[in-house]
């Protein structure tokens, strides 16, 4: 088994989404391993968000993770894990984001999309290990 963390971030919990997102993924055959509705700390919002730390957006991305409760989760599934979920957000523009996906379904704006999935094996280690150290 595969495991990769989701975020629903603050505007999903604010619009009452947070349920739907996780939902959505659990239909799709992915299996909650930890789920804990959690105000992120400035401190791990810049551990979590390290590759951006210097860019433009990062100070309102930061204040925008750390600006409402988010439910914070690790799933399970097969190989790639990660990669379904990816599917399912859509494109990280809620603009370029089909119709299906949860992006393309919720969002309209980048800068409140909905929900965060690492994009990757080693992300997806090394979030777990920020979010959930006891599962790491
Ligand atoms: P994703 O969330 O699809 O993995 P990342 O990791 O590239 O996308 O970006 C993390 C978050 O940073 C995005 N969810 C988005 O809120 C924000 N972001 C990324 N690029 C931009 C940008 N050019 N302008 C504003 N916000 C951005």
């Amino acid at each position: 088994m595969n495991r990769t963390l989701v975020i629903a971030k603050p505007d999903a919990v604010r619009r009452g989404l947070a349920g739907e997102i996780l939902a959505r993924l659990e239909r799709k055959g992915l299996r909650p391993v930890a789920v804990e509705l959690r105000t992120i700390d400035e401190e791990t919002a810049g551990r979590h968000y390290a590759e951006h730390a210097g860019k433009p957006f990062y100070g309102d991305l930061v204040s925008f993770i750390t600006g409402g409760p988010s439910l914070v989760m690790v799933l399970e599934g097969p190989e790639d894990t990660w990669r379904i979920v990816r599917t399912m957000m859509g494109p990280t523009n809620p603009a370029d984001a089909p119709p299906g996906t949860i992006r393309g379904d919720f969002g309209t704006v980048m800068t409140e999309n909905l929900v965060h999935g690492s994009d990757g094996p080693e992300s997806a280690a090394r979030e777990i290990g920020i979010f959930f150290p006891e599962l790491a």
